[in-house]
């Protein structure tokens, strides 16, 4: 893909971005992530961006994420298309804070959920094509900033279980194997880097402790992300 200009007028809407300290809070389905950025709701200065996972659910009328999990094949490319979306407007939306804390990222989108799809033959490689191309495109085009990726580590099993228990009505068929390959494509992407790419420096927590422990390993986040706030 060759841009000449400025197609999407991204320039422009940078402007009136802040530029804040951007982190992506990333990790395996069920590890935390949305309890980790309730811990920072305490704190001011910092906005706090949660993933559309409601807009998936609830596309006029259609559960994109239902269809998605009910008829992988059929359904699979019209949801990533969908996740690309909501997850590019989250990147693009200004802030008027020095921080900004999101769920997930474009990259996860494509490195772990995208990857795995491919792989496994739900996308077909025409389809996968043209998911790559426009996250290319994005990426070299639309300024996406990343200052900070903190990965919530887990263990397969003990997500799954975590899962299992809040019963997301879609996820009721999630078996361990999916968790355990998804597992594995946040290690390639954040710690083994296979990927030529990884936006920015990654904060690895335990996210296998449980509710009563979990907030003395997130406050270990707390420095790096707050001196950034004040
Ligand atoms: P949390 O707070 O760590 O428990 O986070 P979750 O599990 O609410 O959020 P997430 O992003 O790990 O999973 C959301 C659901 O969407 C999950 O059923 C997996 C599914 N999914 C499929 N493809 C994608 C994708 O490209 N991106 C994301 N984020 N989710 C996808």
């Amino acid at each position: 893909v060759k841009v000449e200009d400025d197609p999407l007028n991204c320039k422009k809407m940078c402007a009136k971005n802040t530029k804040p300290f951007t982190v992506f809070v990333e990790g395996n389905i069920g590890s935390g992530k949305t309890t980790f950025l309730e811990h920072f709701r305490r704190f001011e200065d910092i906005t706090l961006l949660t993933e559309p996972v409601e807009e998936w659910r609830n596309l006029n009328g259609w559960n994109l994420l239902d269809l998605m999990y009910k008829d992988p094949p059929k359904w699979a490319m019209t949801f990533q298309s969908y996740v690309s979306l909501t997850m590019l407007d989250m990147h693009r939306r200004p802030t008027d804070t020095p921080v900004k804390l999101m769920e997930r990222s474009i990259f996860s989108a494509r490195y772990c959920f995208v990857e795995h799809m491919m792989r496994n033959g739900t996308l077909h490689p025409a389809q996968f094509a043209v998911l790559d191309e426009w996250f290319r495109f994005i990426n070299h085009n639309i300024p996406i900033a990343a200052d900070l990726i903190v990965y919530l580590k887990t263990s397969p099993s003990i997500v799954h279980e975590r899962i299992k228990k809040r019963a997301r009505s879609e996820e009721q068929c999630v078996p361990l194997t999916y968790i355990e390959e998804l597992h594995k494509l946040h290690e390639d992407w954040l710690i083994n880097r296979v990927h030529a790419e990884c936006p920015a420096p990654v904060l690895v927590l335990d996210a296998d402790l449980d509710l009563s422990q979990i907030t003395e390993e997130y406050k270990k986040s707390e420095h790096q992300i707050l001196r950034k706030a004040v």
